[in-house]
């Protein structure tokens, strides 16, 4: 007999057949590939899957710990030569390029934190090679970390070199909490300007200023300025003499890194009644 509820019910199974393969359908096809692709990659962002990548000769970066919101935190001390190429890397400890000197090249955004010590070592005048460097291609923030600067090798820079030892995108953070040159000491009158640090990513060889016009005998101040004095600064504003860095602390008078007339005029104003 014909059963127009039994009809239904078997229309009404049908349909929940189908719902159900479709539903494993879907899976199959679209959910479930891409679980498995993801499942094999150790970072998963909301925005971009970026497996993470560094130069093997870089030191401690094997032990990273990745966030919530996908940056990697680099809690032990970091070193050695090489690329990194992380989308965020957070620094807690100490980071030293080379083995070294050495150069650290970070392709995406890289943080120093309250507790990471920069540890930037200067042993000659080229980059990577000769002096340590920090390249962060995009948005580098120093959230109060340490800065040591050392000098290696015996090496001694000499008056108005200049090391560029961080290179950033975008600079941004409180800044370097302290600077500590005492590892980097430099001979009389020779001293550190770390005034272009955050703004150049430069420490460049600056002098201590005595501006007195004391610049004989030559190499050897005496503590007297006179006709002696008078002569030497003569001889290099006339370009016979070539100024080191011992007559630039004594003898640019109103100390604009050059030594010409208008210092000149000031050394005679000392001597000539
Ligand atoms: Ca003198
Ligand atoms: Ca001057």
């Amino acid at each position: 007999m014909f059963n127009k509820g039994h009809l239904n019910q078997k229309c009404s199974q049908a349909m929940k057949l189908i719902i159900s393969a479709c539903y494993l359908l879907v899976l199959l096809v679209f959910i479930f590939p891409a679980y498995a692709d993801k499942s094999n990659q150790k970072i998963i962002t909301p925005s971009t899957q970026v497996q993470p990548g560094f130069d093997k000769t870089l030191r401690g970066l094997h032990q990273l710990e990745v966030q919530a919101d996908g940056t990697y935190v680099a809690r032990g001390k970091v070193s050695g030569n090489g690329q990194v190429k992380i989308q965020h890397i957070i620094f807690e400890n100490i980071v030293s390029p080379g083995n070294s000197p050495g150069c650290i090249n970070i392709t995406g955004d890289a943080t120093f934190s309250t507790t990471a010590t920069l540890v930037m070592e200067i042993g000659g005048s080229d980059p990577c090679t000769g002096f340590d460097r920090i390249s962060v291609g995009g948005t580098l923030t120093v959230n109060s970390a340490a800065f040591n600067l050392v000098l290696i090798d015996g090496f001694v820079p000499v008056y108005g070199q200049r090391f560029d030892v961080l290179d950033w995108g975008v600079l941004a953070g409180a800044g370097f909490a302290s600077i500590d040159t005492s590892a980097a000491v430099l001979p009389s009158p020779l001293l550190w300007d770390l005034s272009q640090l955050e703004v150049t990513g430069e420490v460049v060889v600056g002098i201590q200023s005595f501006a007195d016009g004391d610049l004989a005998p030559l190499g050897n101040p005496d503590g007297v300025v006179n006709v002696a004095d008078m002569l030497i600064a003569t001889r290099i504003v006339m370009g016979e003499l070539a100024p080191g860095a011992l007559e630039y602390a004594h003898g640019d008078m109103n100390v604009d890194g050059v030594i010409n007339m208008s210092d000149l005029i000031q050394i005679y104003k000392l001597v000539l009644p």
